[in-house]
């Protein structure tokens, strides 16, 4: 390829545009940056699921490439249930149990079980490496706490994505509070340093909407080979606007809505144009009268009934749904 001045331009522009993103590469959040969903939301199990939570557990998924030799960690974000950023429901008396799991029985794809998308199922198989119970607790109150380091080659093998993967499960083990979080995947055990070509996913996601009108949430659920169509739940969205997917194909197809304690589903046919590339669900709140403190738990399958993956944190090597940075065609080799 010859760089002539277009070329250079083009450069210019793409290193210029991209500067802003990699300031905001501060580990790997779950929810990630691009989903701009403020926590994750897992309730205690004594709580009253029209509050948002249908099943007052989480399951969230971390995939390290097997080329990653070094320690990892999992952080927590405000795990605690009291304080800043959780949801009262008469006095706080929740207690929360985090759990890290490795080795064989956690990879999804080889154990469905390890979904944890049918109840009374066993989502806990693996190793346990590491769990620890949160009440309300100042020390660990908009602080983090740090699992680990745990060894990559703890985590359960998958050829296909030869990676290595970790779960973690949230579970409100009492009381009726709605515990608010977040996860960050770190090389590091004090900051949050992302590891090139990791991932987060879930099979059933269930978090907090901002509580203001402007702010759209995504999630970005992977259309593979194969897929014709998708079926999405979506509970308790409380009438909350609107649900939209927006794709290389679709313009933004309106999806039902679930309204108090219930839910909505819907089958969405898929375009061969959109195989091998990310959905844009998007969750545009009502405007006039705020929802407050909305909680909605979404899962989407397909046609054959298996769980797509929500990416959650796309850092190297995840296909998003359009990129950031449209470029420019290259003028013809000379
Ligand atoms: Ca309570
Ligand atoms: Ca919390
Ligand atoms: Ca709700």
């Amino acid at each position: 390829m010859i760089l002539n001045r277009k070329t250079y331009r083009i450069l210019f522009l793409v290193l210029l545009i991209g500067l802003p993103f990699l300031g905001e590469l501060n580990g790997q959040p779950v929810p990630g940056n691009d989903e701009n969903i403020p926590f994750l939301v897992t309730f205690g199990k004594q709580g009253e699921t029209s509050w948002g939570d249908d099943d007052f557990y989480q399951i969230f998924f971390f995939t390290i490439p097997v080329d990653f030799k070094q320690q990892i960690y999992i952080r927590v974000f405000d795990p605690d249930c009291g304080g800043q950023h959780d949801e009262i429901q008469g006095l706080f008396n929740t207690r929360t149990q985090f759990s890290v799991y490795g080795g064989k029985g956690v990879d999804p794809e080889k154990n469905e079980d390890s979904r944890g998308l049918l109840n009374g199922i066993n989502y806990k198989e693996g190793n346990l490496l590491a769990s620890r119970v949160f009440g309300t607790e100042a020390r660990y109150d908009d602080k983090y706490y740090t699992f680990g380091p745990f060894n990559p080659a703890e985590g359960d093998f998958n050829e296909k994505w030869n990676s290595n993967i970790f779960k973690i499960v949230c579970e409100g083990v009492s009381g009726d509070d709605g515990n608010l979080y977040r996860y960050y995947l770190s090389r590091d055990p004090n900051n949050n340093i992302p590891i090139e070509g990791a991932n987060a996913f879930t099979y059933e996601y269930t978090f907090r909407m901002w509580n203001d009108f402007k702010s759209v949430a995504h999630i970005y659920p992977y259309v593979d080979t194969g897929i014709i169509s998708i079926k999405q739940r979506n509970f308790d969205w409380d009438k909350d606007g609107e649900i939209l997917v927006v794709s290389r194909y679709k313009q933004g197809v309106r999806v039902p809505i679930s309204t108090e304690n219930d839910w909505r589903e819907s089958t969405i046919p898929i375009e061969p144009a959109e195989i091998n590339s990310s959905l844009d669900f998007q969750f545009h709140k009502q405007q006039g009268e705020l929802v407050k403190n909305n909680n909605v738990v979404v899962t989407l399958e397909n046609q054959r009934g298996d769980a797509l993956k929500f990416y959650s944190s796309p850092i190297g090597g995840v296909p998003v749904y359009q990129p950031k940075i449209k470029y420019e065609k290259l003028p013809p080799k000379k």
